[in-house]
């Protein structure tokens, strides 16, 4: 009897706590033809695509990745995890761990304690557009759609390189690409691969959960002749909304309810399409469309995709959303930070890109091995150095970030560890005519009630962005564009949230110490590795040096073309260059404007901009 009551006590035990998944995933090079074109890619045990993660509600997750890539470190970010109490479970290098060398084994356990659709990647440098990215799916018993389906269908939407990221990144970011423009893809794949299926029986209600996993372009979505009912975003439930297009950033997830035909002797078209507008140049040979096919018959034909009647402009605008549990628009913020994006070239002939003219480049110490070795002045967002952007945030404060975009193009951004009510949006600006946030002007009675929640929102072209969220998960979050060429461009900045908390609940374990001394890297001291004075920055990674003042991109460009057709041009460029890399760290902090009071910087400490992004 007492053996049947402890039986029963465990029982209940694990359905409250949940069972422990455990995946091994050794991370290696193998060869695939996903369109055709056969190229190596990063595999998860020899198998490409990577397997889907699946678990349910409460489960704990256990992820042993080992690093068999030979020639270069990793990492794995779980998306959309909030990583509760265990922030150096989130994956990016240099923000809550150190980089996995080669052979090296690290361990990533924690508790699934949300729900929805989420992914993995590698959070390693440009790394997870050669593939190592895949679904991570969370099964939940109380989803309130649950009786609504019958089965359920997974959907990767991916753009798709030829040449690997080793590769295409440095050319990107060089002084020979001074506009930045980004490298276009050669496809859209489709649970990776061309003109797919999925298979469907008439009469029935299926759950798509669709996941852009690309790097780089947004794309449209439809099913043609079906009408979809969104229930989900990025793991937020949200009320039953019809729709008949959807348009995915990178990153982004949604779930859908589709109802099948009653009867039907056809297939039908799915239509993606890319954003072509984000996009610098379009080649002709390149198919901004891809067509794959509900098929209720596999042998009744598959029709081709009806261009001509397909309107983009009515794809659904996820701003409208509500979310189920009708959570209200947080209270006014006690810290509002406001940051604008801007794109431009620094004395290196490189394009950046920048949150208020910082542009991000990797600590000397992972910021969260600061947090941990700072003692009190953990509170001081100096000692997580200038380049890293940090801002930080008290315990369970409301958090608003503006975000104007001073930038011709949309931009994705994701935080880690959070979902943010969305509660304002403007659309796309002319470059000519940007609308950024005016505080005198800002009418607040038009935030929604209910606003919208995701883990990933787009920033419209010219436009703002006004996000809320509560500091209620004590962590180092990084907040980026998930445009994977703009986190390299150094689109970031750093969230250190409730430090002393995470002093008191995170216990880093061993094991991520021992990558670190396999790697290399330091794990204590402050952004310049300082472990004796954290608020001397002396040594820290920096940006490259400004332009000159007056020195416009356009300037640039031109310098950059006459350059290009006389030598007596390449020689000005070498000598503006080397003059100007005498800028000092002390000149650059100063014109970041942060820290100007900083006297521990003097004007020895030049350091090589860093190019650190790249592991
Ligand atoms: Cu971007």
């Amino acid at each position: 009897m007492r053996l049947l009551k402890i039986s029963i006590a465990l029982t209940s035990l694990t359905a409250v706590l949940g069972k422990t998944v455990t995946h091994n995933f050794t991370a290696s090079w193998m060869d695939a033809s996903p369109d055709g074109h056969s190229r190596r890619v990063i595999g998860i045990n020899g198998q490409w695509p990577p397997p889907t993660i699946e678990v349910d509600k409460g489960d704990q997750l256990e992820v042993y990745l080992k690093n068999d890539l030979g020639d270069r470190n990793t990492s794995i970010h779980f998306h959309g995890m909030y990583q509760n109490g265990s922030n150096h479970m989130d994956g990016p290098v240099h923000v809550t761990q150190c980089s996995i060398a080669p052979e090296g084994t690290i361990l990533y356990n924690f508790t699934v304690a949300q729900n929805g659709t989420y992914w993995y990647h590698s959070h390693a440098g440009a790394q997870y557009p050669d593939g190592f990215r895949a679904p991570i799916i969370v099964h939940d018993k109380q989803a309130y759609f649950n009786d609504q389906y019958d089965e359920e269908r997974v959907i990767t939407l991916s753009d798709w390189y030829h040449e690997e990221m080793a590769v295409i990144s440095p050319k990107f970011r060089s002084m020979y690409n001074p506009t930045g423009a980004e490298p276009v893809p050669q496809n859209i794949l489709f649970n990776d691969a061309l003109n797919s299926s999925i298979n469907i029986e008439a009469n029935k209600t299926y759950l798509l959960r669709i996941i852009n996993i690309g790097a780089f372009v947004s794309q449209y979505f439809w099913i043609e002749d079906h009408d979809l009912t969104v229930v989900e975003i990025d793991g937020v439930y949200v009320d039953p909304h019809p729709t008949n297009m959807l348009y995915l950033t990178s990153a982004q997830r949604y779930s859908v309810l589709l109802k099948t035909k009653n009867t039907t002797q056809n297939n039908f078209a799915i239509g993606t399409h890319m954003d072509k507008e984000m996009l610098d140049v379009h080649p002709k040979d390149l198919d901004y469309y891809q067509t794959n096919w509900l098929m209720y018959d596999s042998k009744a034909a598959l029709p081709a995709l009806d261009i001509k009647h397909t309107r983009f402009d009515n794809a659904l605008d996820d701003f409208d959303l509500i979310p189920h549990d009708r959570r209200p628009l947080y209270a006014e913020p006690d810290h509002q930070i406001e940051v604008t994006v801007t794109m431009d070239n620094l004395a290196d002939g490189v394009n950046y890109a920048f949150f208020n003219n910082i542009t991000y480049t990797d600590p000397r110490v992972p910021t969260l091995y600061t947090v941990l070795s700072a003692g009190d002045l953990a509170n001081n967002a100096q000692v997580y150095g200038t380049f890293t952007h940090p801002f930080v945030l008290n315990h369970l404060e409301v958090v608003e970030i503006v975000l104007n975009n001073g930038d011709t193009s949309s931009h994705p951004f994701h935080m880690h560890g959070h979902e943010f009510q969305v509660i304002k949006r403007t659309d796309a600006f002319e470059d000519d005519d940007p609308h950024f946030y005016d505080p005198e002007n800002e009418d607040i009675s038009l935030y929604p009630e209910f606003p919208m929640r995701r883990d990933t929102v787009n920033l419209n072209a010219n436009g703002h962005l006004v996000l809320r969220f509560i500091a209620d998960n004590p962590g180092v979050w990084l907040f980026h564009c998930h445009v994977e060429w703009h986190l390299e461009q150094g689109l970031a900045l750093t969230l250190i949230e409730a430090p002393m908390v995470i002093q008191q609940t995170v216990d880093i374990p061993q094991n991520h110490y021992d990558v670190c001394e396999s790697v290399g890297e330091l794990y204590k001291g402050n952004a310049a590795g300082n472990v004796d004075d954290f608020l001397n920055l002396k040594g820290q990674n920096t940006q490259a040096a400004f332009l000159p003042d007056g020195f416009t991109l356009k300037g640039y460009i031109a310098l950059f073309v006459s350059a290009i057709v006389a030598i007596l041009g390449m020689m000005s460029v070498g000598l503006y260059g080397a003059s100007d890399l005498k800028h000092t760290e002390a000149a650059l902090v100063k014109r970041a404007g942060v820290y100007e009071e900083n006297e521990d910087i003097d004007d020895e400490d030049i350091q090589d901009p860093s190019t650190s992004l790249l592991h």
